[in-house]
């Protein structure tokens, strides 16, 4: 068995549903500039952070000088659709412990099987908060294509899929993209969207309902206000009506240690919080990156939506 294939089996056998290589050349130059026109759009809102390290974004090497490889691994975390949706919604994503905790310590497993093959390796571990455009490189490793939705889709497992990546020394052999895949014609999360964030071909956050609850500081207009519904923390209409999500099967990690929690959100109890009963309940939550008053004020929106 090639070492490639050997990587990818470790990288199953730690629970992530997809692995793939890409070399770690520069992302090609025509998507730093599409990159650079969304913010010149204003489209990022107030997440001033992507328009730092904007080079750094589209160049591994930049974050680890002399790397040769990026190994992609992403994990499925899909969750069976609740049948009423009389509390509060959450994105799946956040029921479940903090992502990037789990896929950066599966990783480092990753890296020691690595470090037993080649004394000499260097890596870096990234999952999201990394200035890397993590899409673009998954999608040159051969684990999907964008969607409209501007989400990572494997065309198996749908687009519930949460990312993360291993720079490496090792010159490894890359993997091709998948060739000939696409939304087609498909437009059901563009007018699925409850705020249009997706509309107009370019993705834009300040619409989007998942930067609202969780990134939007301050008032939120009351046009948007209106249309937030009963989300209390991120949104996945986009993903919910994907037919790619429909014909996935679940996200399985209990094995792994990775389990969502079965909770259910009431306006009251959530207004009734104090500040150490959200820190208490968020303690190992990607819903701790929120903050009290960001989930209050969402709490006091949902509560206004539902009249
Ligand atoms: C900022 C951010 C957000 C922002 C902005 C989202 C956005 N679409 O940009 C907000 C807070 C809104 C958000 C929401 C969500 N996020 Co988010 N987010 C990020 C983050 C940190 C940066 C993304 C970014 O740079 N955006 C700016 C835009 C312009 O860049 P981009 O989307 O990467 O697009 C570039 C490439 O994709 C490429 N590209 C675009 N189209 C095409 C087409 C082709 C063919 C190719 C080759 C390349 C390509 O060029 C673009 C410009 O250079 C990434 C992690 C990371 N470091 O990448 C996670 C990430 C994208 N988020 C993730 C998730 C899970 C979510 C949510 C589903 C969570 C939720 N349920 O609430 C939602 C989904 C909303 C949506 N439809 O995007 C996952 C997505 C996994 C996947 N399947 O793709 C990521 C990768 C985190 C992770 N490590 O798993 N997120």
């Amino acid at each position: 068995m090639g070492f490639e294939k050997e990587i990818k089996q470790k990288a199953f056998s730690l629970g992530f549903d997809l692995a793939g290589i890409t070399s770690a050349k520069d992302i090609d130059s025509g998507q730093i500039k599409e990159y650079k026109k969304w913010l010149n759009a204003g489209r990022n809102g107030q997440m001033d952070y992507l328009a730092g390290n904007i080079e750094q974004r589209f160049s591994p090497v930049s974050i680890l000088p002399g790397v040769k490889s990026v190994i992609c691994v992403a994990i499925n975390y899909k969750l069976p659709q609740p049948a009423s949706k009389n509390s509060l919604e959450i994105a799946s994503y956040a029921l479940y412990p903090d992502y990037h905790k789990f896929i950066k310590e599966k990783l480092r497993v990753l890296a020691d099987f690595l470090k037993s093959r080649d004394k000499n390796l260097k890596f870096k571990i990234c999952v999201d908060s990394s200035p890397l455009a993590e899409k673009a490189l998954a999608v040159r490793a051969g684990l999907g294509f964008i969607g409209k939705n501007s989400l990572l889709i494997n065309p198996k497992l749908g687009s519930f899929l949460l990312l993360g990546e291993l720079i490496t020394n090792l010159p490894l052999k890359p993997d091709k993209p998948i060739e000939g895949l696409s939304c087609e014609n498909c437009r059901k999360c563009i007018d699925a969207c409850p705020t249009g964030a997706l509309a107009d071909g370019q993705f834009d956050a300040r619409r989007c309902i998942s930067y609202l609850t969780i990134e939007h500081k301050g008032r939120i207009s009351p046009e948007l206000k209106d249309k937030m519904d009963s989300h209390l923390f991120g949104c996945e209409q986009c993903l919910m009506v994907c037919p790619y999500n429909e014909k996935a099967p679940l996200g399985k990690k209990q094995k792994y240690g990775f389990t969502a929690r079965k909770v259910k959100f009431e306006i009251d109890n959530v207004l009734n919080w104090s500040k150490a009963d959200f820190e208490n309940f968020t303690a190992n939550s990607p819903m701790k990156r929120t903050g009290f008053r960001r989930i209050r004020r969402n709490a006091l929106i949902c509560k206004r939506n539902r009249g």
